[in-house]
């Protein structure tokens, strides 16, 4: 997200929304729910190898978003559990500072300053059509807006650099631009890089505009405008299976990156066997006393001297001379 510099007083409390909509294509980039698992964040305000601020946030299955919530030009971490989303203004754990319930559980939704407050906030997507929300909070959406496809791949940037983001569509490596939140052609049309490139929308060099970041395994190509050719910087950061994040993390006006990562998602839990049943026939009755010659097998002398002991009998047929839990180890041994 850019910096922005008007200031604003934060909405806060939990209000329901009357914005709601079915689930929708996800979109990518920035905006989007980031994606990934894990409760480490490894954020970099430099194009250094090394992050510069770590923490842990949330729960590992938390869903994502980056964005200044709070238009003080930084960029933090919001969380989504189904209709609620944590919004904190702090690079640190701990509890959220706002906290809005929104839409439905299912609904895909995109961060973005649509309109050049310096506060991101949503917009749900149901289909090709987009309902923007200006404030953090609940009720009905600022502006409803039908853009492109409804099976289209959408990404947010200010692509102007007038301070007001808006969307992009993204079909293979074409890229269809609208400077404003209006239906209607694009208002510029690009080719750039591969059509199966993993594409991260930020402002790189801090000059007003969003450009992309192309990532091919953990090697980021950086470019500060969309005219293709070679990248303004490559960069190796992070392992391949880290999860991108992209934020402006400390008020320079400058984005960079950051990694979410954490402990591998969990397999499902094999349903919990039960314990093989003692083989009870072979059981004796606790009276008369028994001795070892008395039993047909070792495998009898044991599950009797189990079954008794477990039911708090102790050795009643003194079985076990030597106390080591085996039953006439000495006679059938
Ligand atoms: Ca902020
Ligand atoms: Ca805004
Ligand atoms: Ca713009
Ligand atoms: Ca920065």
């Amino acid at each position: 997200m850019r910096a922005k510099n008007l200031r604003r007083a934060l909405v806060t409390g939990a209000v329901v929304a009357a914005v709601a909509a079915a689930g929708a294509q996800p979109a990518s980039a920035k905006g989007a729910e980031i994606g990934g698992y894990g409760n480490e964040y490894y954020l970099n305000d430099s194009w250094s190898g090394s992050a510069n601020r770590v923490f842990v946030y949330g729960r590992t299955d938390d869903r994502v978003y980056v964005g200044d919530w709070n238009a003080d030009n930084v960029d933090t971490l919001a969380v989504r559990r189904g209709s609620t989303y944590y919004f904190t203004n702090r690079q640190s754990g701990g509890s959220a500072d706002n906290v809005v319930v929104y839409g439905r559980a299912g609904d895909t939704v995109l961060m973005g300053d649509w309109d050049d407050d310096g506060v991101d906030t949503p917009a749900v997507r149901r289909g090709n059509v987009y309902h923007i929300k200006n404030s953090l909070a609940g009720g009905a959406a600022d502006q409803v807006l039908v853009y492109g496809r409804a099976g289209d791949t959408v990404v947010v940037g200010d692509w102007d650099g007038d301070g007001r983001d808006t969307l992009g569509v993204r079909r293979g490596s074409t890229y269809y631009f609208k400077n404003s939140l209006a239906g209607g052609n694009a208002d510029r049309t690009v080719v750039y890089g591969r059509a199966t490139d993993a594409v991260f929308i930020g402002d790189w060099n801090g000059d007003g505009v969003d450009t992309p970041t192309v990532r091919r395994g953990s090697t980021y190509y950086v470019s500060d405008d969309f005219s293709g050719g070679q990248a303004d910087r490559t960069i190796a950061y992070g392992r391949v299976t880290d999860t991108t994040l992209v934020g402006d993390w400390n008020g320079d006006a400058a984005d960079t990156l950051g990694v979410r990562r954490g402990a591998p998602k969990p397999a499902p839990k094999p349903a919990p066997q039960p314990a093989p049943a003692p083989d009870s026939s072979l059981v004796r009755p606790r009276t008369p006393d028994l001795d070892c010659p008395q039993f047909s097998s070792w495998a009898e002398a044991q599950a009797t001297f189990d079954h008794w002991r477990a039911a708090g009998y102790g050795d009643v047929h003194r079985l076990d001379a030597d106390n080591d839990l085996v039953a006439c180890e000495s006679y059938f041994g």
